[in-house]
């Protein structure tokens, strides 16, 4: 029976997981420490468990095309204390990051999950998290979050994400992670044109590796405003969509914004499951 190691956490792939994400970003309105962003992020986060979210993702650096970076004590400051308030929480919590000395840290805070948009290209990243339990989710980039939108351009962006996660699999696995640690994940919209987007989609089976979990996401992204003209707040539902072919299409896990409506999605699909 397929599973994932995460941390001290044993996840069944049997049925599809949501990860909810949880965004720490800065309160403009407080001085000094960043307590009502906390509280914030905090609440979010609850709720999202009770909206059926089985993962949380949690991140403090914006990772948006055009974004611009955070300092690593910034990201410190903004990540950590959420992972401490959510110990004991229930479910496991990734930390959404690039920096493998904040990996250490997160893990050391709790974190079940690293989560890393770079598919660990930092120096000592794969090191970082090696001799620990946890589980990594590796995600294709094309280039960095400030440029990649610039003109992405593949010959077959199917074969080339493939080969680029099958290459970062056996570099990690070579650092001693387990193939039930990894989580691997194309990246929609790192890098990527609707096109490139769309095809990544419609052949998101060809990414399923035994042994290996299917991350996907897709949630709010700029895809579905270009395909249904609405803003980011406003994606709710082509998001549901999304997910719900992200499953029958072959991804084990969709991290998502909307838990509730996603969750409603996958019970649909669920209930086909079960059927003899
Ligand atoms: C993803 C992510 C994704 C993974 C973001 C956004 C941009 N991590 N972090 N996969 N997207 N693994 O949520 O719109 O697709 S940030």
């Amino acid at each position: 029976m397929a599973f994932l190691l995460c941390g001290r956490f044993r996840l069944s792939l049997t049925h599809p997981l949501i990860m909810g994400v949880v965004n720490v970003t800065p309160d403009s309105f407080s001085d000094g420490g960043n307590y009502l962003g906390l509280e914030q992020a905090l609440a979010h986060a609850r709720s999202l468990i009770a909206e059926g979210a089985d993962i949380l993702d949690i991140g403090g650096e914006s990772t948006r095309p055009g974004a611009s970076a955070v300092t690593m004590d910034e990201e410190r400051r903004r990540v950590l204390p959420v992972l401490e308030g959510l110990a004991g929480c229930g479910v496991p919590l990734s930390v959404d990051t690039q920096r493998p000395g904040l990996m250490r840290e997160a893990v050391a805070a709790g974190a079940s999950m690293v989560n890393d948009v770079s598919g660990f290209r930092s120096p000592g990243a794969f090191e970082s998290v090696a001799d620990t339990d946890v589980a990594i989710c590796i995600m294709h980039m094309l280039g960095e979050p400030r440029t990649m939108q610039q003109a992405p351009r593949y010959q077959d962006v199917v074969k080339e994400v493939g080969d680029y996660l099958d290459a970062r699999m056996a570099a990690a696995e070579q650092a001693g992670i387990a193939r039930e640690r990894i989580v691997i994940d194309p990246g929609f919209g790192f890098g990527k044109t609707l096109e490139h987007n769309l095809g990544l989609l419609r052949e998101l089976r060809h990414f399923r590796r035994a042994g290996t979990a299917l991350l996907a996401g897709l949630s709010r992204k700029s895809m579905l405003g270009a395909i249904t003209g609405r803003g980011p707040s406003e994606r709710v539902h082509a998001s549901a969509a999304a997910a719900l072919i992200a499953v029958q299409n072959g991804a084990h896990i969709v991290r998502v914004h909307d838990v509730a409506a996603t969750r409603d999605a996958l019970a649909v699909w669920n209930a086909l499951q079960s059927q003899p």
